[in-house]
C-alpha cells in the first residue's frame, strides 16, 4: 500500500478501494485494542501506587489495604507541614541536613505523628506511621531477607552508611562499612537501590520511626533501618531499636505508611 494514499485517498475513492478501507478497519481494531490494553494496564499502575498531591510523595502497594512511602519524608516536605523546621543551624562537621531532598532529621516520633494527622486532615485519606511489623515485612521484601547484600563491601549500591567517605570526614577509628557511598551524612533520598518492592532507603540514610511504642521506665519508641552513622553490626530489616519518643537528633526520620 502506497504510504501516501491516506484516509483522505479512501474518502475520494469510497468504491475502488474497498481493499484498503478493510486495511484502514483493521488498523482502526488493532489501534482500538491497544488503547483499551494500555488503559487496563493504566488503572494497574494506579492500583500499585498512590501520590499524594498535597506533598508529592510517592507510595507503593505493599500488602492489601496498604501503601508505604517508597522515599523517608524529606525536609521539602515535612516543611509543608511546618515552614520553620529548619535545620540550617545543625551542621555536622560542616556537613549540611537542610537540602531540599534529604530526609527531615531532629524530628521526634510525636511530630511524625503529627504529620501524618495534619496530612490526613488536608487530604481525607488516612496516613500514619508504619506500625513495626509492617515496616519490617515491607523491608523483607515479604520474604526473610535482612540486608541487600551479602558481602558488606556492596552496601554503598544500597544503603547511605557510615562509609569510608563517613570516616574520613569524622576520622572514626571503629569500624565501618569498607565501601564508599560518597556521603558524610544524609543523602538525598532515592539515591541508592531500591529494595524488591520499590522501596529506597529502607536501610541506611536515616532512622525511621515506626507507629510502636513501648512502656520500659518511661516511653519509647521503636525505630527501624539503622542510618548514615551506623556500622555494619547495626544493619538488617529485624534490627530494631528504642529511644525516647521525645528524642530528636540527626540520624532520624521517617516514612508515611497510606491506608488505602
Ligand atoms: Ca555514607
Ligand atoms: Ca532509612
Amino acid at each position: 500500500m502506497n504510504r501516501g494514499r491516506s484516509f483522505y485517498y479512501v474518502l475520494e475513492h469510497p468504491c475502488s478501494v474497498m481493499s484498503e478501507v478493510t486495511v484502514m478497519h483493521t488498523i482502526f481494531a488493532v489501534f482500538i485494542v491497544l488503547m483499551l490494553s494500555l488503559g487496563v494496564a493504566g488503572a494497574e499502575d494506579s492500583a500499585s501506587a498512590y501520590t499524594d498531591p498535597v506533598t508529592g510523595m510517592e507510595f507503593v502497594k505493599v500488602q492489601d489495604g496498604l501503601y508505604m512511602g517508597k522515599y523517608e519524608v524529606t525536609n521539602a516536605q515535612f516543611k509543608k507541614f511546618r515552614p520553620a523546621h529548619n535545620l540550617k543551624k545543625y551542621t555536622h562537621n560542616g556537613h549540611s541536613f537542610d537540602g531540599d531532598n534529604q530526609p527531615v532529621v531532629y524530628v521526634s516520633q510525636s511530630d511524625a505523628f503529627l504529620f501524618g494527622d495534619w496530612l490526613s486532615r488536608k487530604t481525607g485519606m488516612k496516613y500514619r506511621l508504619p506500625e513495626e511489623n509492617e515496616w519490617e515485612r515491607a523491608c523483607k521484601e515479604g520474604g526473610d531477607t535482612e540486608t541487600y547484600w551479602d558481602d558488606d563491601r556492596d552496601a554503598c549500591l544500597y544503603a547511605n552508611v557510615c562509609d569510608k567517605t563517613c570516616k574520613r570526614a569524622f576520622g572514626f577509628k571503629s569500624e565501618t562499612f569498607d565501601c564508599d557511598d560518597g556521603f558524610a551524612v544524609t543523602s538525598p533520598v532515592g539515591r541508592k537501590k531500591p529494595n524488591k518492592f520499590g522501596l529506597y532507603d529502607m536501610l541506611g540514610n536515616v532512622w525511621e520511626w515506626t507507629n510502636t511504642w513501648k512502656v520500659i521506665s518511661r516511653d519509647v519508641g521503636v525505630m527501624e533501618g539503622g542510618s548514615w552513622l551506623d556500622e555494619p553490626a547495626g544493619f538488617g530489616c529485624s534490627n530494631s531499636t528504642m529511644a525516647p519518643t521525645s528524642l530528636k537528633d540527626n540520624n532520624i526520620g521517617f516514612r508515611l505508611v497510606l491506608e488505602k
